[in-house]
């Protein structure tokens, strides 16, 4: 399959992250995506380094002052002290209701939470390098995509969709898989699908299209009652004004089996074929795997061949896009049996 990588995702490297107020090594590290190209190097597929320049794009998914912010938030926290350099910025305050959020604080840490959604998603000096590649590896997919390839697979970290208009979170910074849709959209696919098949609910791409009957979201996940992130992903979120009937979400319990999902994958299918797309976009998260040490659904390595071979049963152009999977010696095979899955059908 035709594969972008992501040439500056190294730069970012965050060490810690918060567990239970406590620090904890960061899940979503860089080895995750060395195993990947490994997995696609060894099993015959080319790596390519991005050729598409997703500012545009970027620009009409994400606020500009979002933007702004994250682009030089690294050198803005050194200002406050250089000896920084050697800590990860956290959020500790957010405008939650009835707090104003139209004004930026002056004050960084406040404009850190302004633009945040956790506390969980921490920063490093190469992470806005790292965000914007990978962002421009996913306008390069959805290209190749639109001119004319069956398929392309977008591989990075950090992961996208978390990430919402105005907001970083879940390790996301740049919403990947949106930028893939509003690319497909203006080359010329009328009406594009979204499936996000990650553990955790898509909220920044659900929020980026709820109100938009172009783009159909799809997202099968972990019920938000009980799993990040919490705060969106129940059922009854059907999209809103345009939009309302083009958002489709399959929360499913924690300790749910492959065939359930596989059930449900069913579903989501069938929505996605009544939309009468032009162009899928597949969130390519592999944390539903058995052995993901932060979720809890139970996909078996073999399973996800079946999904690759159940997505390329939609006869869609498809771009997958890298979401998380946190299994890392494993997120290899399990990424590379859905293209193969896919490729082989
Ligand atoms: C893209 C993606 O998959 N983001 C996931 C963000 C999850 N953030 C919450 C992490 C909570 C970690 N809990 C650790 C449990 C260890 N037993
Ligand atoms: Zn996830």
């Amino acid at each position: 399959m035709i594969t972008f990588h992501n040439p500056l995702h190294q730069g970012h490297a965050p060490a810690h992250e918060f567990f239970r107020g406590e620090r904890v090594p960061c899940f979503e590290k860089p080895a995750r995506v060395d195993y990947v190209e490994a997995a696609l190097r060894a099993r015959g597929h080319g790596l390519l380094p991005p050729d598409t320049d997703s500012g545009p794009t970027l620009s009409e998914v994400h606020a500009p002052r979002y933007l702004a912010f994250l682009q030089t938030a690294w050198q803005q926290w050194l200002e406050l002290d250089p000896a920084n350099s050697a800590i990860q910025p956290f959020p500790s305050v957010w405008p939650v209701r009835t707090l104003r959020s139209d004004l930026e604080p002056l004050n960084f840490v406040a404009r850190l939470g302004l633009y945040s959604m956790d506390n969980g998603t921490p920063m490093a000096p190469g992470t806005w390098a790292a965000a914007k590649a990978g962002a421009d590896a996913a306008a390069s997919a959805a290209s190749r995509v639109a001119q004319g390839a069956r398929a392309a697979f977008c591989c990075t970290r950090p992961p996208g969709h978390h990430a919402g208009p105005d907001f970083m979170g879940g390790y996301c910074f740049l919403n990947n898989a949106a930028v893939a849709a509003q690319v497909l959209r203006h080359q010329g696919a009328r009406r594009v699908a979204v499936l996000d098949v990650d553990y955790h609910h898509g909220n920044g791409t659900q929020s980026i299209f709820y109100d938009r009957a172009d783009v159909l979201f799809v997202s099968i996940h972990g019920d938000p009652r009980t799993e990040y992130p919490f705060y969106l992903g129940h059922a009854d979120e059907t999209g809103v004004g345009e939009g309302e009937g083009f958002n489709l979400n399959l929360p499913l319990p924690a300790g749910t089996s492959a065939a359930a999902w596989l059930d449900a994958l069913e579903f989501a299918c069938a929505r996605i074929d009544r939309h009468g797309a032009d162009a899928l976009v597949i969130s390519l998260g592999l944390d539903t795997f058995e052995g993901d040490p932060i979720s809890k659904f139970a996909l078996a390595s073999a399973d996800f061949r079946r999904v690759g071979e159940r997505l390329a049963g939609l006869r869609l152009p498809a771009v997958f896009v890298l979401e998380g999977g946190y299994a890392a010696a494993e997120l290899g095979t399990n990424a590379v049996n859905v293209l193969d899955g896919f490729e082989q059908v």
